[in-house]
């Protein structure tokens, strides 16, 4: 699929396109970075050929046929929530605790010496925000993870987590990641971001962490050399507009610091929700979508379909659409998406699986840590 002559002459699509279009192209080629106006002009726009090319000139430029993917699980220590956002079909309110589950650290703990032996190399913790879980609770079962498996990366807590528990412990951001850092916190994931804008913030989220708070949080979090991701909720009450602001604040964090890994365009699902009446966005817009932020975060090493969100299908698809990344095995251990109607109702793939999956599209399977680095290439073993 790859061809390190390629060359993308913008002439190529001058019949297809008006002058701004043109000018979009002219700048990806030059590797020039395109204003807030032109990623406007790209959604409202562009064609999925003409995002997707592109998107696909730019990941074939930065990654060539390279399909990155890890061996990893996740922990969600239980779905009560203090917090009450709209989309959230998954957590359940303490008073609603009978409809919950709260994992005790030794459940934790036995389930991950469930996987002593499997070459696995990140657990992703993220759940509700229980009022009684707080931050030296989880510190000290980080701590025991990593007595366990000092080889495994842990990834965890949204910054929406990590708000809830820094300001419980009476301690500032800074003071709390130290805390899980030096327990063996190794990055932070991408989600909790929903979209910045304030107005649509306080209509679907209104009562979690700002999108300032968000942001510091994971500014804090790199400038104490912890990595992180960045997700964003689309395909709901926003408009494209609101898109390219919430990409253009992290673009902006991602300038300062470099400390973003990824970036997870995340699709609304409505099943059991309370925007469930809002009808989900198609397979074209989540390709346009993946394609269009591809574009516009140059500052992004890579771009994640996450497949237990957006099915196996539409994550091979996103291969020609910017997308490099398609995340893990899983092992059904998550039921974020489960719950929210996903079409991948038993999260998990085996290494065998997800090799053969990006084969099929004519991309190298590359397995790889948390970080990027590469543990295996795939593409020279049958
Ligand atoms: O913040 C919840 C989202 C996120 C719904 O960093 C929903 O590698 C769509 O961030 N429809 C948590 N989205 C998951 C997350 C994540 C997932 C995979 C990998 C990484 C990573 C991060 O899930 C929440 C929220 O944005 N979410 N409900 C829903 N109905
Ligand atoms: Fe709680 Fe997260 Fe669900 Fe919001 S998205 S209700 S913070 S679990």
């Amino acid at each position: 699929m790859s061809n390190s002559t390629l060359t993308y002459s913008p002439t190529l699509i001058e019949s297809q396109a008006d002058a701004q279009l043109q000018s979009i192209a002219e700048k990806v080629v030059n590797s020039i970075r395109i204003t807030l106006e032109d990623g406007l002009a790209l959604y409202e726009k562009g064609t999925l050929g003409f995002v997707g090319s592109l998107a696909n000139y730019i990941r074939e430029r930065k990654h060539g046929d390279n399909t990155y993917f890890n061996r990893n699980f996740h922990v969600e220590p239980t779905n009560i929530c203090v917090f009450d956002c709209k989309f959230c079909s998954y957590s359940r309110l303490l008073k609603q605790k009978d409809e919950g589950w709260e994992l005790s650290s030794d459940q934790i703990l036995e389930k991950l010496r469930s996987y002593d032996g499997v070459p696995i190399t990140e657990v992703h913790i993220v759940g509700g925000v229980h009022p009684k879980m707080g931050l030296h609770y989880f510190a000290d079962l980080i701590k025991k993870v990593k007595e366990i498996r000092p080889d495994i990366h842990v990834k965890a807590f949204t910054a929406v987590e990590l708000d809830y528990m820094c300001r419980k412990a009476k301690v500032s951001y800074a003071e709390g990641l130290q805390i899980l850092k030096d327990a063996g916190q190794g990055s932070l994931p991408g989600g909790g971001a929903e979209i910045f804008d304030e107005v649509l913030r306080a209509e679907i989220c209104g009562d979690k962490c700002t999108a300032t708070q968000w942001l510091s949080i994971h500014e804090i979090a790199h400038n104490l050399g912890m990595p992180s991701n960045a997700t964003m909720l689309y395909g709901h009450i926003e408009n494209f507009a609101h898109r390219i602001d919430h990409m253009n604040r992290l673009r902006e964090l991602q300038d300062k610091t470099s400390g973003f890994n990824t970036f997870i365009p995340l699709k609304f699902r409505n099943k059991d929700n309370q925007m469930s009446h809002i009808a989900e966005v198609s397979q074209i817009e989540d390709l346009r979508n993946y394609a269009v932020s591809r574009i516009f975060l140059d500052n992004f090493g890579h771009i994640k379909a996450y497949w237990p969100m957006i099915g196996r299908t539409t994550a091979q698809m996103a291969l020609n659409f910017g997308v490099d990344d398609i995340d893990g095995t899983i092992d059904d251990s998550t039921k974020i998406y489960t719950m929210a109607g996903s079409e991948e109702q038993k999260p998990a793939l085996t290494t065998r699986e997800l090799v053969d999956l990006i084969k099929a599209t004519g991309r190298k399977p590359i397995e790889r840590d948390t970080l990027y680095n590469v543990v295996k290439d795939y593409s020279l073993v049958d």
